[in-house]
């Protein structure tokens, strides 16, 4: 099976983690196709960048429909263009957010959620009330790191890694998950030290899209998942016409 995994934003060091990350777990019949957005935000920090990514992971999809691709991640933890993306694909497509949130409710009644910049919180908590995740959301904190930051700042392991063990102590939850794609090379270090689960979502989607496809479980393609009506797209949006 091929599964592609989705960097939203354009900075190609961050799909070099992911990709590892994603690559750690996926099985011996599974081939990873780590892409970069081929254009939109540096980063993904602000509803303004979060819509301005949706187009590159859109034209990421529609090429990994015509090249044969089997299942998509959406390495974002706003889940950008989820719907709209799955109106595109004919096999599964899983955002990081979502995945990683469902996870943690299989290991344990709680989990806190730990992301970057406090302007993302709110889209994280709009996620988990979209989810139904709200029974078990005990908490959504900020690191205060910008997401390109968790890459070159030598000390991001350490705010990350305190800034979870603040949650946990703050909230009492069985879980910690990270909210954000550029956290995943340090879950295990996080995991470790705070001797709970600590939940990636890039490994968590991706073996989400492989245990789908293994199961042969797609998307019916009927309703709100068919293919998007076609139309006329204008402007920078006209290679999009269908
Ligand atoms: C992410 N931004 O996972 C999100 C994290 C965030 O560029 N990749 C990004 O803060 O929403």
């Amino acid at each position: 099976m091929r599964i592609r995994v989705i960097n939203p934003n354009t900075t190609q060091a961050m799909t070099a983690t992911i990709e590892e990350c994603a690559a750690a777990v996926a099985g011996p019949a599974t081939l990873l196709d780590a892409v970069t957005a081929g254009m939109g935000p540096a980063s993904i920090e602000s509803h303004y960048d979060e819509a301005l990514s949706v187009p590159g992971i859109l034209a990421a999809i529609a090429a990994g429909e015509r090249e044969g691709v089997d299942g998509y991640v959406i390495a974002c933890f706003g889940d950008p263009g989820l719907d709209a993306a799955r109106e595109l694909a004919r096999g599964p497509v899983i955002g990081i957010a979502e995945a990683a949130m469902r996870t943690a409710t299989q290991l344990g009644r709680s989990f806190s959620v730990v992301t970057t910049l406090g302007r993302t919180v709110g889209r994280a908590a709009d996620l988990v009330h979209h989810y139904g995740l709200q029974r078990f959301c005990r908490g959504i904190h900020a690191c205060e790191l910008p997401v390109l930051a968790l890459d070159d700042d030598p000390d991001a392991r350490k705010i990350v890694t305190e800034a979870c063990r603040s949650a946990l102590e703050a909230d009492g939850a069985d879980a910690i998950v990270l909210g954000c794609a550029g956290m995943a090379d340090l879950c295990a270090h996080i995991r470790a030290e705070l001797g709970v689960p600590v939940v990636d979502g890039v490994a968590a989607a991706t073996l989400t899209v492989q245990s789908l496809l293994t199961m042969d479980l797609r998307p019916s393609g009927r309703g709100e998942s068919a293919p998007p009506p076609a139309k006329t797209y204008t402007g920078l949006l006209s290679s999009f016409g269908r």
